[in-house]
């Protein structure tokens, strides 16, 4: 192994494989939906946290105690991925590595032994190199497209990420020109192989220097291919990074999750609440997107362990014009049983103003009103008496409940600075009843469906 290649691998190990922990829950489990008979089982995978299933039409985490063989390895469209599929992405040699080991082993194939003849051994031995390279050049490639999981056995929050970070149909067309690249090699490896292993042509037979010559051909072409068009599993390599670098989330652990426009507070909410230092976790968007980070902390309290992370904000905009950012918001919410920490910056220094902040709310809230939730208002130590009202804005067409929120936030929310301190300790009590409350609905889910109607 290469000191590049090991480089290469090492720097393909995310931090944020420590959130990842091996599963309890067996795999390949039959749950019964209704009248419908949905095969849960995960190919390739021996960690796995929580598998889902599809019942009445929506994901449903299901477990059993029970194990199935993995029959159906390639029909199963309703298979689904666990959380946690990035970490488990096959790590990608660069394409010259593989190219250079690749050579290097072939090269040193010996021909068949016993072969008096010295024009035959020479064709033998070019046959046999030839074919070795095309092999080892050809084995990485069906590994990494047999291992790469497909988008549509992945837990829906992992193929939103994969859609919003790498272009939607990026991820399968990458996969598809490395399947392409190995079936060039391995047509033309068998082609200049047989080539090579003929005794002679056109009636004459071929001496040694021709089975070099043809040897030497062979090789150039199959280096020459791969030079050309390894850019393909260096763009796989890429994807792996990406993908590995993406936030994770463990479906088991209670996790809290910011939210709110950009620049209201989160980040610095979410270094208080963790205990620790929290990790930056780069979101790096190639389409259109330069690289941003997510925070991603870790909460432990009385022997308890939660998550805590931030979101991109989010502003005031129709669906339709959100940028893959905002959307990462929304997939976390629509897909993950976090609690929600919503946070209001109502002094103005965010640049969403309190009014555009409240639709804003006022949506996120109706959307995912079966998370639960609590509000903070936050840099109260800079928030003024007087309510701050954008000068683009009429405050005469304030209806109460906004004239309401921009004094105070919605109800019940509660104050917090972390410059001076103020309401910490509070947020900090409340944030771990919340938690604890996660925690219990994970737990009674976990034990629903503990015992699943079981088909075998
Ligand atoms: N005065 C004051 N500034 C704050 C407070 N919390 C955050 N900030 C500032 O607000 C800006 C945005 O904060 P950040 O945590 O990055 O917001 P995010 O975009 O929502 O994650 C930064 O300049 C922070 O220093 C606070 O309690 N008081
Ligand atoms: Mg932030």
């Amino acid at each position: 192994m290469s000191g590049a290649y090991c480089l290469s691998q090492l720097s393909q190990i995310s931090s944020t494989k420590i959130l990842l922990k091996t599963s309890k829950f067996s795999k390949g489990v039959y749950v019964k939906a209704g009248a419908t008979k949905y095969p849960t089982s995960c190919f390739c995978r021996n960690v796995q946290t929580v598998t889902y299933g599809i019942v009445n039409g929506s994901y449903v985490p299901t477990t059993s105690k029970t194990q199935q063989p993995d029959k159906t390895k390639d029909n199963a469209s309703t298979k689904l991925e666990s959380v946690g599929a990035f970490q488990k992405l096959p790590m990608v040699m660069p394409s010259v590595d593989i190219l250079y080991s690749a050579l290097r082993k072939a090269k040193r194939v010996p021909p068949t032994k016993g072969i008096a003849n010295i024009a035959k051994r020479e064709r033998n031995r070019g046959a046999k190199q030839l074919d070795a390279l095309m092999k080892e050049l050809a084995v990485p490639l069906r590994e990494y497209t047999e291992n790469f999981p497909k988008k549509k056995f992945l837990h829906p929050y992992e193929r939103s990420l994969i859609e919003l970070t790498l272009g939607d149909g990026n991820y399968e067309e990458v996969l598809r020109n490395v399947d392409a690249l190995r079936k060039k090699v391995v047509c033309v490896g068998k082609e200049r192989a047989s080539i090579c292993a003929k005794w002679c042509n056109s009636g004459q037979s071929l001496t040694k220097r021709d089975a070099e010559e043809r040897l030497n051909e062979g090789l150039e072409k199959l280096e020459e291919i791969f030079k050309c068009e390894g850019k393909a599993v260096d763009d796989l390599l890429n994807v792996a990074k990406t993908l590995r670098a993406m936030p994770v989330v463990d479906l088991e652990t209670p996790t809290l999750c910011l939210v709110g426009a950009p620049n209201v507070g989160k980040s610095s909410l979410v270094r208080v609440l963790s205990t620790g230092k929290p990790e930056m976790l780069k979101l790096v968007c190639n389409y259109p997107f330069t690289t941003r980070g997510i925070l991603m902390g870790h909460i432990a309290l009385k022997f308890q362990h939660f998550q805590v992370t931030d979101t991109p904000g989010l502003l005031k905009r129709c669906d339709e014009d959100r940028n893959n950012l905002e959307k990462l918001t929304l997939a976390v919410l629509s897909h993950l049983p976090t609690a929600i920490l919503y946070v209001h910056d109502l002094t103005g220094e965010c640049g969403t103003s309190p009014s555009d902040q409240f639709v804003i709310y006022k949506e996120i809230k109706e959307r995912f009103s079966d998370h639960l939730w609590l509000d903070v208002v936050s840099k109260c130590d800079i928030l003024q008496e007087s309510p701050v009202i954008f000068i683009t804005e009429d405050s005469n067409a304030d209806h109460l409940e906004l004239a309401r929120y921009r004094k105070m936030g919605p109800e019940g929310a509660i104050r917090v600075s972390v410059k001076n301190g103020k309401g910490l300790e509070e947020l900090k009590v409340r944030v771990h009843e919340l938690l604890g409350a996660q925690m219990d609905r994970i737990q009674s889910t976990t034990s629903d469906e503990a015992s699943p109607e079981l088909v075998t």
